[in-house]
């Protein structure tokens, strides 16, 4: 296993058994779709099969950690249960105080549910100052950064198979 640097390795682990949930936020649909896609990709690269991706959207990254916590109850009680959440969402910083609140209470109640749901809840969500910035991480501009979707999905399926929770 060669370390390519503080979180980058390169070994790939084996996704075929995992059922991932994908929930996402409509707020900026371009680079929104642009993240789901880089995830779905990435998920399907470690075997993780198309039927086990679940797709769910939210009005916006606010309704993020309570959208994932009924969405994680719901499949439970259908006998689907997920191994993993991606929630995903773009915050874009705009002249009034909205963005700083959605962006610690989203981030806080995140990482709360890790531990409530016993499951790995991904933080798939940006916080950019500029449009540009968010583009970028969503590799929609050639040669600047790449898709941050994909290392969502990765770290879905480690999470999910390493530990074995
Ligand atoms: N949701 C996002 O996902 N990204 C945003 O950049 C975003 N900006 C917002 C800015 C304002 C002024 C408001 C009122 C809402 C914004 N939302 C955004 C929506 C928010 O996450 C939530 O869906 C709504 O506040 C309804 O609870």
């Amino acid at each position: 296993m060669a370390v390519k640097g503080i979180g980058q390795v390169d070994k790939k682990y084996d996704g075929s058994n995992l059922r991932i949930g994908i929930l996402h936020a409509r707020w900026n649909k371009k680079i929104i779709d642009s993240l789901v896609s880089g995830a779905i990709q990435k998920l399907i690269e470690l075997g993780v099969k198309e039927s086990n991706i679940i797709i769910e959207s939210v009005p916006g990254s606010f309704e993020l950690p309570f959208g994932s916590k009924l969405f994680f109850e719901k499949q439970q009680k259908k006998q689907q249960p997920l191994d993993a959440i991606i929630p995903i969402g773009v915050l874009i910083k705009g002249s009034t105080m909205h963005f700083e609140y959605i962006c610690e209470s989203t981030t806080q109640q995140l990482m709360k549910l890790n531990f409530d749901l016993n499951i790995p809840v991904i933080f798939g969500v940006l916080t950019c100052l500029t449009e540009e910035q968010a583009e970028a991480r969503a590799g929609l501009i050639e040669g600047k950064m790449h898709n941050h979707g994909e290392d969502w999905g990765a770290a879905a399926v480690e999470m999910a198979t390493k530990f074995g929770v």
